[in-house]
């Protein structure tokens, strides 16, 4: 047995996390099909779908209206996001008491390394069992955690026994554990990938790790091998207690698609008003400035600028901005459909946990 089989790796995931703590929060909704996220009539998009709103098929980033129409009776409510960070600092708080070995990967989710708690008599599973149950009597929400000797492993775990899961991979089990699963459980196989190796006759996991490097290679590039290592259980990736926030950007879905300078301009303001706002309160500043453009096809394109300096205020933001959104709108007969601007672009002092970002619906 490798060394990187004697490590025990923990991801936990809060279940239907904004909804649940909508209906935890709001008793009428308890049991309802509830879906959290931006007006219906504002092209609002749903971010969260109690799992009783997903046995209609409602589901994260569908556009609300969709959802209406799958579910009429169907409670639509808007996030509140201040309330879901504020849990979200809690629970990592009381992961950072079981070990300091924590990785938050979002708002609702993360890897711990118990490796260390091993060693003093407590298995993996015991202490997913125990943060389960705190964390229902301390909060009243529940969180499925998956167990196992990797990340990747311990991700799918988590996932597949939803609400309320505990799935516990033992050790050599991994292969014997993935390779049933469809090719989609694994991280970075979006419905691009997910259609060419369907293509291929490429369906389970265990198809996948049978594959040779040259074929994974056309459908992943660089990614192929670490594809090919996940599909075979082998992953020595480790939980990264710091990592460097990459970006703070928010954006927004237009009420209308339009290439109208005068409108543009001004949610670009708007937008740029919001990331300096989230820079001004972490106190950080970034050296690059990013413009995303929906296009009505639904092509997104990003443009971006770096700067000598670093900037931190709305209107040094903007005016970057605004100069990526006039050449595209120069250069462009295209309708836009979402517009966004971020910062990147932090030194590493500035290292915070995760990127973040605003979502704001319906201007
Ligand atoms: N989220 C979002 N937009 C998305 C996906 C997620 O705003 N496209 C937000 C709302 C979710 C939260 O992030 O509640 C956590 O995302 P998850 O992917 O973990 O989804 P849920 O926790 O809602 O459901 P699940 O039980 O499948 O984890
Ligand atoms: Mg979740
Ligand atoms: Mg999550």
């Amino acid at each position: 047995m490798d060394s990187n089989q004697n490590r025990g790796i923990l991801h936990a995931d809060f279940d239907a996390f904004y909804a649940s703590v909508e209906q935890r929060d709001f008793p009428e909704l308890e049991n309802k099909p509830l879906a959290v996220g931006g007006n219906p009539r504002k092209r609002g998009v749903v971010a969260s779908a109690s799992y009783e709103a997903r046995k209609f098929g409602i589901k994260s980033a569908m556009p609300m209206s969709i959802a209406v129409r799958k579910c009429p009776e169907v409670v639509v409510v808007p996030p509140r996001f201040s309330v879901y960070r504020e849990v979200s600092q809690q629970v990592m708080e009381l992961f950072r008491n079981v070990t300091p070995l924590v990785e938050p990967l979002s708002l609702d989710e993360a890897y711990l390394d118990v490796t260390e708690l091993i060693h003093r008599n407590v298995t993996p599973p015991q202490i997913a069992k125990e943060l389960k149950d705190k964390i229902a009597s301390n909060f009243g929400l529940t969180i499925s955690i998956g167990v196992s000797t990797s990340k990747s492993v311990s991700k799918i775990a988590s996932g597949i026994n939803k609400p309320d899961g505990l799935t516990v991979v033992r050790p050599g089990d991994e292969s014997s554990f993935l390779h049933p699963l469809p090719v989609e459980v694994v991280w970075g196989i979006g419905p691009k990938s997910s259609a060419k190796l369907h293509s291929l006759s490429i369906s389970t996991v265990g198809d996948l790790s049978l594959q040779s490097i040259e074929v994974l290679t056309d459908i992943f590039g660089s990614n192929a091998v670490h594809i090919k290592n996940i599909a075979n259980g082998i992953d020595d990736r480790p939980v990264i207690t710091q990592r460097e926030r990459k970006s703070v950007s928010s954006e927004t879905t237009l009420l209308i698609d339009t290439s109208d300078p005068t409108y543009l301009t001004e949610i670009v303001m708007r937008l740029s008003g919001q990331v300096a706002d989230a820079l001004v309160h972490k106190d950080i500043r970034g050296r690059t400035v990013k413009l995303k453009l929906k296009q009505s096809d639904f092509t997104t394109l990003t443009r971006q600028k770096t700067l000598s300096e670093k900037v931190q205020i709305s209107s040094e933001i903007a005016e970057s901005a605004l100069e990526l959104l006039n050449y595209e709108l120069k250069n462009s007969d295209e309708k836009y459909r979402l517009i966004g601007v971020g910062v990147s672009g932090f030194s590493s002092a500035e290292a915070l946990h995760d990127e973040m970002q605003l979502r704001f619906e319906g201007f």
